[in-house]
């Protein structure tokens, strides 16, 4: 390339870019300039990529005009790109308006289930107590629902819990599984891979072959209490429910403890609180006895502390089972259990969080 090429070509390379930059109206033919000129192939480009191979005063001309359309050229084509911008807003503005006056578009916002919320509020209450919180599967083995528990194949017991079973094959042939009954199954797993001391609340979900009315379903949750350690007796179990009453119910509420049979446990026990509502005088939400039946428990089993390994010479503990959707109903007014799970939004709206 000779010294007047060199130049020259820049100098026609200016005239011609200079010009399309001018009559381009939009930005997709700005970028084909810029690929044009500029890209890997582009003319400007082409010429910035022959200087090493040409004569050294040539090249200094040369290199100088070459970058200096480069300087511009880019300087014109940002400046056209801002153009061109601000006619197309100008334009849109144009075209749209906003009414101001319009109502804004309302977003729903998603909320806490109340069994949920109640089951938060039910455990809170027991880790502030320092009890731990574990879970379980909820198809679980008849061992750990029914025989780790006292209660052996064919004990009348079985019927207290209507069972849903599952059929299971695996190498070892048939073994028919369930969908638990109740949480109390955890106290078993427990027991069997911590040593004492032990406390900690269960919370999950059960199910059971029954007919539903307003106040059974046939899935619903429980909360699984267990506390076992050297020394535990009765007053410990009543101490630690009667506390967990008042914080969820209010200072004022009495308990009640009556007999009540659970396999598992001995002595057992069914809890009720005064009702809230009547102050113990009866109305329609204690079915007029002034009571409110919240929860089962009693003292462990020393067969069930054994099944699972504990020395019941020396380990003493107690266990309860409550269901947070019966206590979720008496808390904030709740008449029918099938209310939770039929999915009903003005119902979870109104009790949701
Ligand atoms: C039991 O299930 C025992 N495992 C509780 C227990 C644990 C006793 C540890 C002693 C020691 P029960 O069947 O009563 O007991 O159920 C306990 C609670 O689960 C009931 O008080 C009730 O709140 C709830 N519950 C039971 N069946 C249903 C149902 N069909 N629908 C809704 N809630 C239910």
């Amino acid at each position: 390339m000779t010294d007047v090429t060199g130049v020259a070509a820049v100098e026609e390379i200016r005239a011609e870019v200079l010009r399309a930059l001018e009559m381009a109206a939009t930005e997709e033919q700005l970028e084909d300039l810029r690929v044009a000129y500029l890209g890997r192939r582009g003319k400007l480009t082409q010429i910035l990529r022959s200087l090493g191979s040409i004569t050294p005063e040539v090249r200094r001309e040369t290199g100088a005009a070459a970058n200096e359309l480069k300087e511009v050229f880019e300087e014109k084509l940002a400046a056209r790109r801002k153009v061109l911008a601000d006619k197309k807003l100008a334009a849109l503005s144009g075209q749209e308006k906003i009414d101001v006056t319009l109502p804004g578009r309302p977003y729903l916002r998603g909320g806490l289930h109340p069994t949920t919320r109640i089951i938060r509020e039910i455990l809170d209450t027991f880790v502030s107590m320092g009890f731990a919180i574990a879970e379980g599967p909820e198809v679980e083995w008849d061992r750990y629902n029914f025989e780790s528990l006292n209660i052996p194949k064919d004990h009348p017991a079985r019927d207290i819990w209507d069972t849903l079973w599952v059929d299971y094959t695996d190498d070892s042939g048939y073994r028919p599984m369930l969908l638990r009954t109740h949480t109390s199954p955890m106290q078993a797993r427990i027991m069997e891979t911590v040593n004492p001391p032990v406390r900690v609340v269960v919370p999950g979900k059960c199910y059971r072959y029954e007919a539903t009315d307003a106040t059974h379903e046939w899935h619903f949750y429980q909360i699984e209490g267990l506390a076992v350690d050297e020394g535990i007796t009765f007053g410990n179990l009543k101490g630690t429910l009667y506390e967990f009453a008042q914080r969820m119910f209010g200072e004022e509420r009495k308990i009640r403890f009556r007999c009540d049979y659970f396999p598992f446990v001995e002595p057992g026990v069914d809890m009720s609180i005064d009702c809230f509502q009547c102050d113990g005088d009866g109305c329609r939400i204690c079915s007029h006895t002034g009571w409110i039946e919240i929860m089962g428990a009693g003292m462990v089993h020393p067969n069930v502390l054994s099944s699972a390994g504990y020395d019941s010479s020396v380990y003493t503990g107690f266990a309860f089972g409550m269901g947070p959707e019966r206590i979720a109903m008496l808390k904030y007014g709740i008449d029918d259990i099938r209310n939770f799970y039929s999915n009903d939004l003005r119902f979870l709206r109104e009790v949701g969080d």
